[in-house]
C-alpha cells in the first residue's frame, strides 16, 4: 500500500516540503500521497498577511505577526531557492529587500509552478496527533473548520511544519494593568500609522524590535524608546530614538528603568519573542526546545530522535530560511523514500544532537552564528539531489548586510547583492527605503 505522509502547514517550511515531494515525481520517482493540513485559507504561512489579530473568524488563534509595510528583514540572495531564482519568477533581477508582498508572490510562484495546491486541505488545523507504537502508524485529528465537523486519517509519517514565530511570549512588567496607554505584543502589531505622533516604548532587543521602531519611525511616531534586559542594540539610530536599561514599572503613562531615569509614553510594544507552541501534540512526539540553531532532540535538525518516523522542518532560530528549509524538506523527502538510511540506535541520534549543541555553544560570534548555519545547509544538500549552490556566498551577503546596518541602520536596505543562482547583481531599488512608503508589489517591481 503507498505510504501516506501528513505536513502541518504550508508556510515555507511545508511548502518546501510539497515541492521536494513533487520534484522527485517529476522525475520519475514513485510518491507517497502527501496531505498538508492547514489552518488558514491560503498558503504562505507567516507571509500571508492578516489584518485579524487575537482570534480569527472560526475561534482560531491568529498565526499571522507580521505586519503591514514589512520588508526582508535580509537580503533576499541569502535565501533565494536554489531551483527557482528571482529572476525566473519575475522575469528580470530585482532589488534586494523585497516587502512582504513580493516575497509572499515569489514563495508562492514555485508551488504554483509545481501544480501541488490540490495537495493542501485549507481552513483544517490539525487537532492532535497520536502513535500507535504496536502498528508504527500516527493518527492525525483534524478539524475541517468550514464543513464544521473533526475527522481522524492514519499516517506513516508526521511532518510538523507549523512555525514557531506565531504564539507570543508575553511577560508583565509592574503597572500594565494600569497603564493608561496600549500594550500589545509584536504578534498583534499591525500598521505603523497607528503609532504616528505618538512615543512609544519598546521592550526587546532582537528583530521585532528592531524592524517595529524602524517602521513606526518611518510613518511618523514621534519617539522610540527601546528597553534592553541583556544589551542595547547600539545601532547610530536617529535623534528620537534612545536605548535604556530594562523596564521597572509604569505609573500612568510614565515608564521607570533600571537606571532611575523615566520616560512618558503613549503604547508598550513587546517585541520579546515567540514560544515554540505545538497544542495539537502529546508530550512524546512534542518537540521541546529553546529558540536556538541547534534545537533539541532532532536529529540533523528534522527527525525525532525519539520517534524518528516523525520530523519538524524550521524549528530552528533563523539566519537562513527558505533555502534551510529546502534542504531540511529534502532530505526529509529523502529519509521517508528510503535513499538514506538513519541511525538505528536512538543513542546515535542523540549525539549528533550533543554534538551540534557543542558546536553552536563554542560560537562567540554572529559571524560563527551564520557559519554554523550555512554549514548545515551544506551538510543536508550534500546528501540529496537539491541544486547545490554557493552557501558562502549566500553567507557573504549576510556578512555585508551586517556592515551595512552597522554603517546606517535606515539605509541598509538601499544596498545591492549579487545573486548566488543567477550570478547577477540586483539593482537599486528606485527610492530609498526610508521614502518608500507604498509597500505593493506593482511599486517594488517600477524599477
Ligand atoms: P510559518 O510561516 O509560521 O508557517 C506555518 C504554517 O503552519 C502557517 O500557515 C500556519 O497557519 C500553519 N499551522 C500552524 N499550526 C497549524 C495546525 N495546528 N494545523 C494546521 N496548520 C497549522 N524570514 C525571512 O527570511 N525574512 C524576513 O524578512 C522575515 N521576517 C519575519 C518577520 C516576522 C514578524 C516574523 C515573525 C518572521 C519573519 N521571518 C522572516 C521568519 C519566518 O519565520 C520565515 O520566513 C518563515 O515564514 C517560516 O516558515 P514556516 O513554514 O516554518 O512557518
Ligand atoms: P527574538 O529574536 O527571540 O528576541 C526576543 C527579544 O526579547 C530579545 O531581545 C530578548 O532579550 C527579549 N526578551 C525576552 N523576554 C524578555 C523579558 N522577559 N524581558 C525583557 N526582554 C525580554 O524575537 P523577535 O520577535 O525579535 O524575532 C523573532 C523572529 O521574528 C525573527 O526570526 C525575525 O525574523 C522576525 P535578551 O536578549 O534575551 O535579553
Amino acid at each position: 500500500m503507498t505510504k501516506r505522509i501528513a505536513v502541518i502547514g504550508a508556510g515555507p517550511s511545508g511548502l518546501a516540503q510539497l515541492r521536494a515531494f513533487q520534484s522527485a515525481a517529476q522525475m520519475g520517482a514513485e510518491i507517497p500521497e502527501i496531505v498538508c493540513f492547514e489552518k488558514q485559507d491560503n498558503w504562505g504561512g507567516l507571509w500571508n498577511y492578516t489584518w485579524r489579530t487575537g482570534l480569527d473568524e472560526f475561534g482560531e488563534p491568529v498565526h499571522g505577526s507580521m505586519y503591514r509595510y514589512l520588508w526582508s528583514n535580509g537580503p533576499k540572495e541569502a535565501l533565494e531557492f536554489a531551483d527557482y531564482s528571482f529572476e525566473e519568477h519575475f522575469g528580470k533581477q530585482i532589488a534586494s529587500y523585497p516587502p512582504r508582498a513580493v516575497l509572499f508572490d515569489y514563495i508562492q510562484g514555485r508551488v504554483q509552478k509545481a501544480d501541488v495546491r490540490d495537495w493542501i486541505r485549507f481552513r483544517t488545523p490539525v487537532r492532535d496527533v497520536s502513535y500507535d507504537a504496536v502498528t508504527g502508524l500516527f493518527t492525525v485529528t483534524a478539524h475541517d473548520l468550514v464543513g464544521d465537523h473533526a475527522y481522524e486519517e492514519v499516517f506513516d509519517h508526521v511532518i510538523v511544519a507549523s512555525g514557531h514565530f506565531s504564539t507570543p511570549n508575553v511577560p508583565e512588567f509592574n503597572g500594565f494593568d494600569r497603564f493608561n496607554g496600549r500594550v500589545l505584543h509584536a504578534h498583534d502589531f499591525r500598521d505603523a500609522r497607528e503609532f504616528a505622533g505618538k512615543d512609544i516604548l519598546l521592550v526587546g532587543t532582537s528583530y521585532s524590535a528592531e524592524d517595529i521602531g524602524s517602521q513606526c519611525w518611518k510613518y511618523g511616531c514621534r519617539s522610540v524608546t527601546v528597553s534592553h534586559r541583556t544589551a542595547p542594540m547600539g545601532y547610530d539610530w536617529p535623534d528620537n530614538w534612545q536605548e535604556v536599561p530594562l523596564l521597572q514599572k509604569i505609573e500612568g503613562n510614565t515608564a521607570t528603568f533600571k537606571d532611575g531615569t523615566t520616560k512618558d509614553v503613549d503604547a508598550v510594544i513587546l517585541c520579546t519573542g515567540y514560544r515554540h507552541h505545538f497544542a495539537f501534540l502529546p508530550d512524546d512526539l512534542r518537540l521541546q526546545t529553546a529558540n536556538r540553531l541547534a534545537t533539541a532532540d532532532l536529529y540533523k535538525g528534522v527527525v525525532l530522535t525519539h520517534n524518528p518516523a516523525m520530523f519538524y522542518l524550521g524549528m530552528q532560530d533563523q539566519w537562513f530560511t527558505f533555502n534551510m528549509f529546502d534542504a531540511q524538506a529534502w532530505y526529509v523527502r529523502d529519509v521517508i523514500l528510503g535513499r538514506i538510511a538513519l541511525p538505528n540506535d536512538p543513542a546515535a541520534m542523540q549525539a549528533d544532537v550533543t554534538e551540534r549543541v557543542a558546536r553552536e555553544d563554542a560560537g562567540q560570534s554572529d559571524h560563527d552564528a551564520i557559519c554554523y548555519q550555512g554549514d548545515y545547509i551544506k551538510e543536508l544538500i550534500s546528501e540529496t539531489d537539491y541544486p547545490s549552490f554557493d552557501v558562502d556566498g549566500a553567507s557573504d551577503a549576510f556578512f555585508q548586510w551586517k556592515k551595512h546596518k552597522k554603517a546606517d541602520i535606515m539605509g541598509f536596505r538601499d544596498n545591492s547583492y549579487r545573486s548566488v543562482i543567477t550570478g547577477s547583481m540586483a539593482p537599486a531599488h528606485h527610492t530609498p527605503w526610508k521614502d518608500a512608503l507604498d509597500d505593493s508589489l506593482e511599486s517594488y517591481l517600477q524599477n
